[in-house]
């Protein structure tokens, strides 16, 4: 088998450090102390625990006096503590703080929580504190001491703790902000759950000395001939053979790495090699080995592409029978987290005859793109820059390309993720086009083999309320055009659907980011009543060929799957803190919408749309 050695590349952007970041890949793999369970917390709306009553905060003193972070108890009966986690209530980790406790379901401010654990490191290697998401600032403090801190509530950070971890009686204390910021990404307007908390998993996990921080395999944009491995070591034995092997394949091929820890290899594909698709999900258990480390990752093989008006995967044209959905199970009415929340949802996608999702409007936890690896679901990836926020603000952009960098860095090696989306409904303007330019330059320098996108809006044609008209400048930028449209709901009802005409600047395959009505799942009357299924129903059945009008129509993700929570929808009796767009409502039952949409889903999947 042919190998060569190109000149190493980065993998990540030098993006300067906002906050902690994410240390190695699949640190799960590494697991060395689970911390899921119950932690002691402080509900703290005046951080009083973070502030002194100057209002300094008291961890940017060497030497704090107070702080509860300190975790202190009273040494004896006359010294003053005001404040105890021993004492204190709990909360469950991973899993967001509203929906556990009903006088936290509207809260935003701080919460601290604590954990003390016991844990004895191996000689020899290094410790790591993994936090899979905390919405949406926190602050990390173990035994006292400050190690870090992150912003962004939906993308995993990791502090080292190699030395600073004891054996016994570990306090770790983690101060847990959801308060919104206008300059914030998102900012402070959204149509979702503001959830705060530990929402995701949060454990310890430990690697050698020098480690394979960062690995990337897969076919070689532009030559799928061609496998192609990147990876960087880190630590202090940077030079290093590096070997990948993927043994089903009989495949064995060894590199070095430069002095930097990067290595880089191309070598030809299998013949045998069989791509990894929506009908055949096939994945490989692929080794990457150095003389200190080793990981074992099940990766699937795939190409995507676009060319003319086609999306293509695997070099054939594809149609995307999508859905929209949050990060939420609506049984729990909380934030999704484990792999059974994965599942639930990607079972009920599937039931939809759906081979895609559009997973709105942030990152969601990395099982969902662990389960529709293994399930044959395409993935739309998302960042929170959603509707307005401060585009002329360099630290919003900059927090903006990290939480960016940080969701492709964590799921680059995923098959199932085609797109990554850079926004949502922003609106036009130089500034706002810019900064997403920027967005898109990075997804495009961070990962060269997936298409890049954002959900743009329609808009009007002055003289005639049926034209809907996308010219969004952005739309020269991206791989593919998308837009969300509403006719029917927010623009005329249902009877308005049939006559819309389109008017597409850009000759790009086209895939409806969003469609929908509300629907109170079991509310019946006539199809022009608001808010009835049979609404819901009829813009479904109405839209569904409206679009079809669209020649380079390659996909659509109506929004959405499940209701979700929302403080925007105060509708008593209808809304109740609920978007209602859901095709299945916060009880798990089906909206007769579902089977539209289903019906027309598995006519283009045995039919062939393209075909059409
Ligand atoms: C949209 C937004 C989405 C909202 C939805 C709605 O256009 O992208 O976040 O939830 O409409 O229901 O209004």
């Amino acid at each position: 088998m042919r190998l060569t050695l190109i000149l190493s590349v980065g993998l990540l952007l030098a993006v300067p450090a906002l906050s902690a970041r994410q240390a190695v890949l699949n640190p799960k793999a590494r697991l060395a102390l689970d911390l899921d369970g119950k932690w002691n917390v402080i509900v703290d709306p005046y951080d009083n625990g973070y502030y002194d009553y100057r209002l300094q905060p008291f961890d940017a003193n060497p030497n704090p006096s107070g702080g509860f972070f300190l975790d202190r108890v009273p040494a004896n009966k006359s010294e003053l503590v005001e404040y105890s986690f021993d004492r204190s209530p709990t909360l469950t980790v991973p899993k967001d703080w509203n929906s556990q406790d009903a006088k936290l379901l509207l809260y935003e401010g701080a919460v601290w929580y604590r954990r003390i654990f016991d844990y004895t490191a191996k000689a020899g290697t290094r410790v790591f504190l993994h936090v899979g998401a905390a919405n949406y600032e926190s602050q990390v403090y173990l035994n006292g001491k400050k190690l870090g801190e992150h912003t962004g509530g939906f993308t995993p950070y990791d502090l080292e703790v190699t030395g600073t971890v004891k054996a016994n009686g570990n306090s770790l204390v983690i101060r847990v902000d959801n308060r919104r910021h206008r300059e914030g990404v998102p900012t402070v307007n959204t149509d979702w759950w503001n959830y705060g908390g530990l929402t995701r998993e949060v454990y310890l996990f430990t690697t050698p000395q020098t480690l394979l921080s960062r690995y990337t395999v897969r076919l070689q944009p532009g030559d799928p001939a061609k496998l192609e491995v990147l990876a960087e070591l880190d630590g202090p034995q940077l030079r290093q053979e590096v070997t990948v092997e993927i043994p089903e394949l009989h495949l064995a091929e060894t590199t070095s790495s430069d002095e930097q820890g990067r290595a880089r290899l191309v070598a030809d594909a299998p013949a045998d090699l069989q791509r990894w698709a929506p009908e055949h999900p096939k994945r490989y258990d692929v080794h990457v080995k150095c003389a200190s480390d080793e990981i074992v990752e099940k990766i699937g093989f795939r190409t995507i592409e676009v060319k003319g008006r086609d999306i293509l995967l695997n070099g054939q044209p594809i149609f995307l029978r999508g859905i929209c959905l949050h990060e939420e199970n609506p049984m729990r009415g909380g934030r999704a987290y484990s792999r059974e929340d994965a599942q639930l949802v990607l079972g009920w996608a599937r039931e939809l005859n759906c081979n895609f999702l559009r997973l709105a409007h942030y990152p969601h936890n990395e099982n969902m793109a662990q389960v529709a690896d293994e399930l044959g679901l395409l993935l739309w990836e998302e960042i929170p820059v959603y509707w307005t926020i401060q585009w002329e603000n360099p630290a919003t952009l900059q927090n903006a390309r990290q939480q960016l960098n940080d969701l492709i860095v964590r799921d680059h090696n995923r098959a199932s993720v085609i797109i990554w989306s850079v926004a949502n409904e922003t609106p036009p303007g130089e500034a706002r086009t810019n900064f997403l330019r920027q967005l898109v330059t990075d997804a495009r320098a961070l990962d060269g083999s997936r298409l890049v996108s954002a959900a743009m809006e329609v808009r009007t044609a002055p003289d005639n309320p049926h034209r809907k008209i996308v010219d969004d400048p952005l739309g020269e930028f991206t791989d593919i055009l998308s837009f969300n449209e509403y006719v029917g709901w927010y623009d005329g009802t249902p009877e308005s659907i049939p006559l819309v005409e389109w008017a597409l600047k850009y000759d790009k395959p086209v895939v409806i980011t969003e469609f929908g009505a509300d629907a109170l799942q079991g509310f019946h009357a006539d199809n022009l009543t608001r808010f009835s299924e049979e609404y819901q129903a009829d813009v479904y059945r109405k839209t569904v060929p409206m679009l079809r009008q669209i020649p380079q129509l390659r996909g659509m993700s109506p929004w959405i799957l499940c209701d979700f929570r929302s403080p925007r929808r105060l509708l008593p009796n209808v809304q109740d803190g609920w978007n209602r767009k859901g095709l299945i409502g916060e009880n798990g039952v089906k909206k007769e919408a579902f089977s539209v949409l289903a019906s027309f889903y598995a006519e283009i999947r045995d039919q062939g749309y393209l075909k059409k």
